[in-house]
């Protein structure tokens, strides 16, 4: 395969699926490796192939990593609950398959690997907005595994890496039958179908919302700079947040809604969720420094294209 060949694990996911429309309608060459357990299928196209297996699979990963260039690792078993319920899974792909790719690709030379992470490494915040240097400490499996991904990434010194801490990642396409979809999803998703809308809490609690087209903006800018200047590349062994740089409450969600819908908005009120945190928002001055990122300005009108 040519020399702009990029592998997305995780590439039937949310996330993946925009990911790898971009990728490919930028001309270059994608291999998707997926297990396909939460993911679905991805339109055909010239230039993609798909690997159906498993990341913890070392003859899967050898497949998949022949084929490429480049890395960006996307799987991970991204619900909460799940990687509590179940911590042998968690640390199998979350951590243990993400290392063994790592390794695995940096040992065959590759231009650059490119981690998901996430913002549940902070936890519950000390300060807000969280920058790269706030205090790590995850809760539960999920935060920990992956921050033990992002570690084993970062201490790569031969191989150009980066990883990036996506925030409350939202957008049309999410899945919208999990109960452990975001919030944005599921409001959504009630609104449109005129069933009451649940808040858990009394819906002050806020979060920062960005939008997933924003995020492959993050995935490709970082990419190609990796791959434009390698282990001198000021990105090459750092982490950045990857988010809007504001926050909005449960409470201001369901107002916006409200305005692009004719539909009577029904809430009910339940106790906080266990774990919860209650305030949430990043900076996302030190990739705006790196490459220039910004997100886009236009929340409300990408809240609105989740009612249609
Ligand atoms: C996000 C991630 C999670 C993990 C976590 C780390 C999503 C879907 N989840 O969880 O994977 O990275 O951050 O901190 O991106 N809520 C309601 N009603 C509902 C659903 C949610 O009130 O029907 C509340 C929920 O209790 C929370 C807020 O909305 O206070 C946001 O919930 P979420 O699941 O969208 O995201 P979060 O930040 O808890």
């Amino acid at each position: 395969m040519g020399s702009d060949s990029v592998l997305v694990t995780g590439g039937a996911g949310f996330i993946g699926h925009y990911l790898t429309s971009a990728l490919l309608s930028q001309g270059r060459r994608v291999v998707v490796l997926d297990d396909f357990s939460s993911g679905l299928p991805l339109p055909s196209h010239p230039l993609l192939t798909v690997i159906s297996g498993d990341i913890a699979d070392s003859s899967v990963r050898e497949k998949a990593l022949n084929q490429v260039t480049s890395v960006i690792n996307l799987a991970a078993i991204a619900s909460v609950p799940l990687c509590e319920n179940k911590p042998k899974l968690s640390s199998r792909i979350n951590y243990f398959a993400a290392q063994d790719l790592f390794t695995e690709a940096s040992k065959l030379g590759v231009s650059a690997i490119i981690q998901a992470s996430t913002s549940a490494l902070y936890g519950v915040p000390n300060q807000l907005p969280l920058i790269e240097e706030s205090s790590i400490q995850p809760i539960g499996n999920y935060g920990l595994d992956k921050q033990r991904a992002e570690d084993s990434l970062l201490s790569i010194r031969n191989t150009p890496v980066c990883s990036l801490r996506l925030f409350n990642v939202f957008g049309v396409g999410q899945k919208r039958d999990s109960p452990y979809s975001g919030v944005l999803t599921i409001f959504s998703d009630g609104i449109r179908n005129e069933k009451p809308l649940r808040i858990f809490g009394d819906g002050t609690q806020s979060r920062d919302f960005v939008h997933v087209k924003d995020v492959v903006s993050a995935f490709i800018g970082c990419l190609e700079e990796l791959e434009k200047n390698g282990l001198n590349s000021i990105i090459s062994g750092n982490k950045f947040n990857v988010c809007s740089g504001k926050s909005m409450t449960l409470l201001e969600i369901v107002e916006a809604f409200s305005q692009f819908s004719n539909n009577e908005i029904d809430i009910v009120f339940e106790s906080p969720r266990e774990g919860d945190i209650l305030h949430s928002l990043g900076s996302f001055d030190s990739l705006n420094k790196a490459i220039g990122w910004t997100p886009s300005q236009n929340f409300t009108a990408n809240l609105q294209e989740l009612l249609l």
